[in-house]
């Protein structure tokens, strides 16, 4: 009689700690913030950069998404991990963190939207905010369970063309000029990306107005 009564009991209590589990889960999900791991400008060129891939190095379109983490990668100082798959190019790790299993990982989103390509294939404009975030996903649903971490970059690409006329001419030549000599700067002016507009940024444009 006194072994029922503790029994029951004690099926009554794991049943309340069950359901205290139960209901406390999903809030903690909820309530967990992801850390931002970094969040910046970066300004991206129409020219191709190298970037390293897993032993080797491999020349990528200079306004990818791929292009705008590597950029955040070098300004913030963390390493990325990019691996060629035969989906393409893939991210597997940014600042150390590796995904802790199969369900888990980074993936991009840029203004909002998960895009269907690559992060080599898709192609970034002025003003476009890129956001990486790793996550793990639920197995049976795949929607997203944990979001733990957050990397946010506002693009700028320098093109060049500093009256937005759609062409790169004499005149941009000479609007290059008054920012160096008026010591002002703007993104798309900048055309090595170097954080400066300087002498070697007004080649890079009269190089543009020449082959193009
Ligand atoms: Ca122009
Ligand atoms: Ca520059």
């Amino acid at each position: 009689m006194m072994a029922g009564r503790f029994m029951l009991a004690m099926v009554a209590i794991l049943g309340i700690i069950v359901c205290m589990g139960a209901f406390a889960y999903p809030v903690n999900v909820a309530q967990v913030e992801p850390q931002v791991i970094w969040s910046g400008n970066v300004t991206l060129t129409l020219d191709p950069i190298n970037i390293p891939v897993g032993n080797t190095t491999m020349n990528v379109n200079g306004t990818s998404v791929l292009a705008a983490l590597w950029r955040a990668s070098q300004i913030g100082e963390f390493n990325i991990t990019v691996e060629n798959t035969s989906w393409g190019l893939y991210v597997s790790s940014i600042a150390e963190i590796f995904p802790e299993n199969w369900s888990c990982g980074w993936t991009y989103e840029v203004n909002g939207q998960m895009p269907v390509v690559g992060v080599a294939l898709y192609f970034l404009q002025t003003n476009d905010s890129v956001v990486f975030q790793y996550g793990c996903y639920n197995t049976t649903t795949w929607a997203l369970e944990r979001l733990l971490y957050i990397i946010k970059i506002n693009v700028s690409v320098a093109t060049g063309d500093l009256d937005s006329n759609g062409k790169v001419d004499f005149n941009d030549l000479i609007a290059t000029l008054n920012l160096i000599l008026t010591g002002k700067y703007r993104a798309v002016a900048d055309m090595n990306a170097d954080g400066c507009i300087d002498f070697n940024d007004l080649i890079a444009v009269l190089n543009r107005i020449l082959t193009s």
